[in-house]
């Protein structure tokens, strides 16, 4: 047995995208994956699911033969066929509904199951080159982008490596010890060489909460009015920057006369929080010098999570911090690399006047909601790469009804026989990072990595530019990228994009693209044409549903509030050992995840009836969840929340979380709203509670 280490890119969603180094056993199996211990940012640390990756990859459960439906829609019967057969078939129906239909009618459907820009962005090549219909890309990121350009204008911040020279940390609406582990690396830096204290705003006592020293469990949904309170304590107690905002900011004096009325008891009738608390909180960051802000993706999955993330952005500005080492805040790195991204996505041949219909809302447009399909045609055909839609977008009895339509085709390219796999007429096998080459940027730090090609796929499974090109040939599509192998699209894109070569990259491991400390501090100003940082927010400029938002930073009262009918507040945030759907597949994942649990508060429990393992139905009008009850106490009564993402089949009654969340998008551009859901919870009465798997 021949052992060697070659190095490799984690591409799952997941801001950490690690540095990995990766055993390969005899050229043909992974063994140990490692975190690289050189690359300053992942410092030799990854998540356990990952270091796992030899179960996943050579998994006996993946797909490697395409299949064709034998039995009804859903049933899970297939038979093999060749890739021949299977191409034919799919480029055959693609052709003719475009004919009867019109090309909108086919719509590609993707995601960020692979962040490799080459293996997830290639599909907008054939979107373009055939005028299919366009997607409006909103599940994950849409709102917090809308929320942090309101407010600094450009997709960057303090280096995140920061973060070990700050005194204080504030992780806002993230869970890095679940999502992005890394996070927790550079903050014990901090804690272990400077004593830095850690508060952690989150509605329920996740693990990253656990480990900090203070932790802000708000209610769901009113993180704007808690940023407006610590603003407000700013203002009044003299901690508030006027040298600074004169400078670099838009409208202070408005935003100061807008605070005066939403203090700390404002706030604390919004939020469920002691006004003791908020006034700890607030003097604690004002007081600190170096507080650095983590701005997670998690508080920005609500109805106004556009505006409290804006609102969250603007306390270093009110403050001054963005001048300081290991302060300001932090969410996305994306505007540092600047790509030239023509050959990838074939923005060249992009007609901007074909229809854009939402991805959160699938379940609307395969149901023919006409505020998707505007005047166009009913989708009648669909390819999806790298996301599960039949598992993940919201409204999932929608969704799983469009996806029943008899006169639908749906073809899924596929690592595993995944909830939306089972709905397609034809599945095609993919191959997975190690088994094809792409290029990675990072959204979390300041990476540009390539992930080459390490051993073969098993079977005949394919990479997604692969079945691109081959679909491309048999329609007729034409753009230079179908004709380039993947390794030659990454040398182009990094050259076009000003970047050293693929072969200097490959050499190098990485290249580090954070800008300046003056430039990611805004020290020469923020993204907007002004160089201002804007606390009134031109949300008119960002989106069309922007009519009843604020411009200043407040608690826009728009979420799913709770009512007399559905008292709780359900949060569905994800699981540790999961991410997304990704990792369901393997047995040591779903051992350590148990099984849905709703974590409730013991008050509500005894009122209800609830406990603790028992069974409790979740509902509200869109659908009913039943799942097994845990006692805690680490969030506010009146919530309740159910780490996800579990395939439906897990749930008794077949049907899972997301069956409750709305597909309503959030202003002011659309984006699932996944924590903002009002819900019904009732002990599911007359059955003994089982014992935990
Ligand atoms: N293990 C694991 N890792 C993952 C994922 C996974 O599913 N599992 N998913 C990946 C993906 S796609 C993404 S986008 C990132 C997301 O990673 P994060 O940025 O961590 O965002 P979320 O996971 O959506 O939610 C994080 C936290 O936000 C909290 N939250 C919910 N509502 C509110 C609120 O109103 N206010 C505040 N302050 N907090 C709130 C939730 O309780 C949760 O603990 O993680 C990635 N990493
Ligand atoms: N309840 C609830 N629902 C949520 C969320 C939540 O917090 N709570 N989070 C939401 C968020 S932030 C996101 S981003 C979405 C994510 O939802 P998805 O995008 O569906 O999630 P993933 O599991 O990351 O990836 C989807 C699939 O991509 C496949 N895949 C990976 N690499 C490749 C490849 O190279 N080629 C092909 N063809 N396939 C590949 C994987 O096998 C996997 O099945 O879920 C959303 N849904
Ligand atoms: S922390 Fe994120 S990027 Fe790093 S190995 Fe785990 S999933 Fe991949
Ligand atoms: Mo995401």
């Amino acid at each position: 047995m021949t052992s060697i280490t070659r190095s490799s890119v984690c591409p799952h969603d997941c801001p950490s995208t690690c540095a990995l180094e990766v055993e390969v056993i005899d050229g043909a199996r992974i063994g140990a994956v490692r975190g690289a211990a050189a690359n300053s940012y992942t410092d030799g640390v990854i998540c356990a699911k990952v270091s796992r990756y030899a179960e996943r990859i050579h998994h006996p459960g993946r797909v490697t033969q395409p299949l064709l439906r034998t039995g009804p829609r859903g049933s899970g019967q297939f038979r093999e066929i060749t890739w021949e057969e299977a191409l034919d078939r799919v480029a055959g129906n693609f052709t003719e509904v475009a004919a009867r239909h019109g090309s909108e009618a086919v719509w590609p459907y993707y995601f960020a199951g692979t962040m490799g820009l080459v293996q997830r962005d290639g599909i907008h090549r054939l979107r373009h080159a055939m005028r299919y219909s366009r997607q409006n890309t909103s599940i994950c990121s849409m709102i917090c982008q809308a929320g942090w350009k309101a407010g600094a204008g450009i997709f960057t911040g303090p280096d995140p490596r920061e973060m070990q020279h700050a005194d204080l940390i504030i992780v806002w609406g993230g869970n890095p010890v679940n999502t992005q582990v890394n996070v927790m690396t550079h903050i014990s830096k901090a804690r272990k060489q400077r004593g830095a204290r850690l508060v952690v705003v989150d509605p329920y006592r996740t693990g990253t909460a656990q480990a900090a020293d203070m932790h802000i469990a708000l209610r769901p949904g009113t993180d704007g009015a808690l940023a407006c309170a610590v603003m407000h304590v700013a203002f009044r107690d003299g901690y508030a920057d006027r040298a600074y905002m004169a400078e670099f900011a838009d409208t202070p004096a408005a935003l100061e006369a807008h605070l005066a009325s939403r203090g700390p008891d404002w706030a604390s009738a919004i939020t469920g929080l002691p006004v003791a608390q908020i006034e700890a909180f607030a003097k604690l960051y004002c007081a600190t010098e170096r507080a650095f802000i983590r701005v997670g993706y998690g508080f920005s999955r609500m109805r106004n999570g556009a505006s409290n993330l804006h609102a969250v952005s603007c306390l270093p500005t009110v403050t001054g911090k963005w001048r300081h080492e290991g302060a300001g805040a932090f969410w996305n790195n994306r505007s540092i690399y600047h790509w030239d991204k023509t050959l990838i996505e074939g923005l060249d041949v992009c007609d901007p006047s074909i229809r854009l219909m939402d991805m959160s809302r699938i379940g609307a447009v395969l149901t023919g909601d006409r505020r998707e399909l505007g005047d166009g045609p009913q989708v009648h055909s669909l390819l999806i790469q790298n996301v599960n839609p039949v598992t993940v977008a919201p409204d999932s009895n929608r969704v799983l009804r469009g996806f029943a339509r008899e006169d639908l085709f749906v073809c899924v390219h596929e690592q595993f026989m995944t909830e939306t796999a089972r709905m397609a007429d034809v599945v095609l096998p993919a191959t997975m990072f190690m088994e094809h080459d792409d290029i990675y940027e990072a959204g979390g730090h300041s990476h540009i990595q390539i992930g080459a090609k390490l051993i073969e796929p098993p079977g005949t499974c394919r990479s997604n530019h692969e079945v691109l090109q081959a679909l491309a040939h048999r329609l007729g599509a034409r753009h230079p990228g179908f004709d380039m192998t993947a390794m030659e699209i990454i040398d182009a894109t990094l050259k076009a994009s000003g970047w050293p070569d693929a072969a200097t990259v490959l050499e190098r491991r990485w290249i580090d693209a954070q800008p300046s400390f003056a430039d990611s501090h805004f020290l020469n100003g923020f993204g907007h044409p002004d160089r201002k940082f804007h606390f009134t927010a031109d949300w008119a400029a960002i989106g069309p549903h922007h009519h009843a938002m604020p411009a200043l930073p407040d608690h826009m009262a728009i979420i799913d509030e709770s009512t007399a009918e559905r008292p709780f507040r359900l949060v569905a945030a994800p699981a540790r050992q999961f991410l997304n759907t990704s990792f369901t597949e393997l047995a040591s994942s779903r051992k350590r995840e148990g099984r849905p649990t709703a974590l409730i508060h013991p008050d509500d429990a005894a009122r209800l009836g609830v406990v603790e393992g028992g069974r409790v139905r979740l509902g509200n009008a869109q659908g009913e969840v039943i799942v097994h009850a845990r006692m805690f106490d680490g969030l506010q009564p009146g919530v309740v929340v159910v780490e996800s993402i579990w395939p439906h089949a897990d749930f008794e009654g077949g049907i899972g979380i997301n069956a409750l969340v709305s597909d309503d998008p959030a202003p002011p551009v659309g984006g699932a709203v996944f924590h903002d859901t009002a819900v019904w919870v009732r002990a599911v009465a007359a059955e003994m509670p089982m014992a935990a798997e």
